[in-house]
């Protein structure tokens, strides 16, 4: 078979990403992906042994990362070049480098996965691609866009424009793809990120010395949260009970209370701290510091430390989220484990074939499942939509089970 009708081939794979078939690695952790700007690689670390396990190759300057939510795809942008690599994450390579245009910056995937979007700088210009295809369905003008924030309903996107004497934020509609409003700012915007329930948009700024707080409602800043010497990356994840701020200049995470907007403790990190992200269950944080080329692993409950060396001038990191978060169903003795579940929207359900034979996650409603499973191998598959899903094994119909998935 030539490559080019395999590459052809892979597509419907690639729309599948819902689902995830982890073959014999049940004990292995989620992975973290860091994107190591000054030697062109991706690190890739297991987070339960605290070890890079792959350097994985990439174009020219790693810029934005995401993750799809079932762990399973790597979107990375080379801001030296113009392409955007997919990672597999089953196998750790890059399945398909995509077009995107001049030095692609931030990149931000909708809730529902359908569509990333990618803020091309040197183009000037939001780039939407759909998931599922790996086609460019759209674009959108934005002067000099670096990173890019999806309100958590889908509906908005809020592009920090770096355009020097219109520095602003720049709010694209997602469904009519037109920018309809912009917050002028009178110093050029960092990061911008939506907290996980939507009700606050954090940013920081060049020369600004605390994170903005901005109301989507009314696109007001509310507070200012005052920080060491430039905040970068600022975060309010699900699962933690405290945002998060990343401050280079001292080289700390500083938690902050999102409820009264006034910093909790600091935490001493690497050095020139880039990005963060946590575990899919909340409770631990991964660091970049591109000045140090190491990661730090934080324990939030405690302020516990560990650092991991990775490449050269490590800057985004993402975790695979469902991993460890997810409930867990276990096939055993030719029945499923718990036989009902229940989840919140947006979680994910991992089954482990722990018994003797092959088994099938089979969906009553069609929806991807696992057509088999040997002994010991897993399968994940996150939720979105609240309701009841209702499945069985293919191979024996006798075996069913339940998800019931109840809105946030
Ligand atoms: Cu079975």
């Amino acid at each position: 078979m030539n490559s080019k009708f395999r590459a052809w081939l892979a597509l419907p794979l690639l729309a599948a990403a819902a689902v995830a078939v982890v073959s014999g690695v049940a004990n292995a952790g989620p992975k973290a992906y860091v994107g190591n700007f000054k030697d062109d690689t991706v690190s890739v670390i297991d987070t339960a042994v605290g070890k890079v396990i792959a350097t994985i190759p990439v174009a020219a300057g790693p810029h934005g990362m995401a993750v799809t939510r079932d762990g399973r795809w790597i979107y990375v942008t080379s801001d030296g070049a113009s392409t955007l690599s997919v990672i597999d994450t089953t196998a750790d390579r890059v399945e398909r480098t995509i077009e995107v245009g001049r030095a692609p910056n931030g990149v931000a995937l909708t809730p529902d996965g359908k569509l990333l979007l990618v803020a091309v700088f040197g183009d000037d210009r939001i780039t939407f691609l759909d998931t599922g295809t790996q086609a460019i369905v759209g674009t959108v003008a934005v002067p000099k866009p670096h990173t890019i924030a999806i309100r958590p309903d889908g509906k908005e996107a809020y592009v920090t424009s770096q355009e020097p004497g219109h520095f602003a934020l720049a709010v694209v509609d997602l469904a009519s793809r037109t920018v309809v409003r912009t917050v002028a700012l009178d110093k050029p915007p960092r990061d911008a990120e939506f907290g996980y329930d939507g009700r606050a948009l954090y940013f920081t700024q060049a020369g600004v010395s605390a994170v903005q707080v901005l109301d989507p409602a009314s696109d007001k800043i509310i507070a200012e949260i005052p920080t060491g010497v430039s905040p970068h990356y600022v975060n309010f994840f699900r699962g933690t009970s405290a945002g998060m701020v990343v401050v280079q200049g001292p080289g700390e995470l500083l938690l902050f209370d999102p409820a009264t907007n006034k910093p909790l403790r600091s935490i001493g990190v690497g050095k020139q701290p880039n990005w963060a992200t946590v575990s899919g269950d909340g409770k631990t944080a991964y660091l970049t510091n591109e000045g140090s080329n190491d990661v730090t692993v934080v324990e939030l409950a405690t302020g516990k430390t560990a650092t991991i060396a990775v490449g050269n001038a490590p800057r985004r990191i993402v975790v695979q989220p469902g991993v460890s978060s997810g409930a867990k169903v276990s096939i055993i003795n030719f029945a499923f484990e718990p036989p009902a579940t229940t989840i919140a929207a947006g979680d994910s359900v991992i089954w482990s074939n722990n018994d003797g034979a092959p088994h099938a996650v089979a969906f009553k409603d069609g929806s991807a499942g696992a057509n088999s499973l040997s002994p010991g191998e897993t399968f994940s598959r996150g939720f979105e939509k609240p309701g009841s899903y209702e499945y069985f094994c293919a191979f024996h119909p006798y075996m069913t089970g339940r998800i019931v998935v109840q809105a946030e």
